[in-house]
């Protein structure tokens, strides 16, 4: 039996369905469809819908379909048609982009590159039509856009690594391609041939960025689920009047390292981290093979990685720092 009971420990009581706020008459275009599952409250609301589709959502679930059926169909005739190849070679499939001699043309055969634009195509406006509909959805809520700004950096990192830096060096082949394997090892061949990406600062940033935001979500979600006892997981009356709860939060972090977050500072750090990972990740891209042909000897002449003299770049590619 639980000792207490908050936020995070809800007891699952089943009753008419909660449908949120009336919506004026005419715009109301939920679906009213609703449900109840045991696991889900488990985790989260155990209460699905009603959900909000619109317009927006209907055209990002269309186009999202289609760039993944697309992606799929390619990868069953790569497999032959056959469900054993196609399951046993999934993780090894991969749909690239059209090869160097295309450029950037977009008139591509689709079997040499054509599906990878259309796939990409798709995915695009699905993604960019989901964006829009986090914008409007908080427009309508009444909420701020960090939401839609926070997707608008990872959408930045996304577009540079397939639209934006193919396009600026005028080829589809540098852009990613789609499948498990071979967009591993995309990653790994960019970081080689452009001289190592650890010595990219901004490679290096958007990681500070990343394990930031893992320790930051670490030492948050334990200090509000530590605090729970106390009411700690209202999070906004802890804001606007200070309780036990906040009050041994900040303590607690005073104690152990001198400085706290406040309730509700401790969210603004998270949502810079978050959002900084993928947008100094996106200028990281752009400048490599644009601007910086290779990272390790652009940080030897910056005096960040050490001189050598016998430095040979082909030497990074099998793995050593040349020295
Ligand atoms: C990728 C973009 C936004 C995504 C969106 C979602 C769909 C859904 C749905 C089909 C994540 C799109 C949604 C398409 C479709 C259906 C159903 C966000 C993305 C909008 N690195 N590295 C980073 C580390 C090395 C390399 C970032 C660590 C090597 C390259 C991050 C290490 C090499 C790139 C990071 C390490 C290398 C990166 C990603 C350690 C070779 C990038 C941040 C410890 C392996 C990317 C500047 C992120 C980047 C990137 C971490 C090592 C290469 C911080 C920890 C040296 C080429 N690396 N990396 O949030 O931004 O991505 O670089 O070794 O492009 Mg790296």
């Amino acid at each position: 039996m639980a000792t207490y009971q908050n936020i995070f420990t809800q007891v699952q009581v089943k009753g008419p369905p909660e449908m949120g706020v009336p919506m004026p008459a005419g715009e109301d275009i939920r679906i009213p469809y609703t449900g109840y599952n045991y696991w889900l409250g488990k985790i989260g609301q155990a209460q699905f819908g009603p959900i909000y589709l619109g317009t927006l959502g209907v055209i990002s679930l269309v186009f999202g379909t289609l760039g993944f059926l697309i992606i799929g169909f390619n990868f069953w005739d790569q497999a032959g048609w056959s469900p054993q190849v196609f399951m046993r070679e999934f993780f090894w499939l991969s749909l690239n982009p059209p090869g160097p001699e295309y450029g950037f043309s977009p008139f591509v055969p689709l079997k040499e590159g054509g599906w990878w634009i259309w796939a990409g195509f798709c995915l695009t406006v699905g993604i960019l039509a989901w964006w829009a509909r986090t914008y409007r959805r908080a427009q309508a809520l009444g909420m701020g856009m960090h939401i839609p700004w926070a997707f608008a950096s990872a959408i930045w990192l996304y577009l540079v690594l397939g639209f934006i830096r193919p396009m600026l060096l005028g080829q589809w082949s540098e852009a990613v391609p789609f499948g498990i394997f071979s967009h591993l090892d995309w990653t790994n061949n960019f970081s080689l041939i452009y001289g190592n990406l650890f010595y990219n600062p901004f490679h290096a940033l958007s990681i500070v960025f990343l394990y930031g935001s893992a320790v930051l979500f670490a030492m948050h979600g334990a200090t509000i689920l530590a605090l729970g006892r106390y009411g700690g997981e209202r999070e906004i009356e802890q804001i606007t009047d200070r309780g036990t709860a906040a009050e041994r939060g900040a303590l607690f972090w005073r104690w152990t390292m001198g400085f706290n977050a406040t309730f509700e500072s401790i969210h603004r750090w998270a949502w810079w981290f978050a959002v900084l990972t993928t947008l100094t990740g996106g200028i990281g891209i752009l400048l490599t093979g644009t601007v910086v042909d290779n990272w390790y000897l652009w940080a030897q002449e910056h005096y960040y990685a050490p001189e050598t003299s016998n430095y040979d770049p082909s030497d990074a590619i099998a793995g050593s720092t040349g020295q």
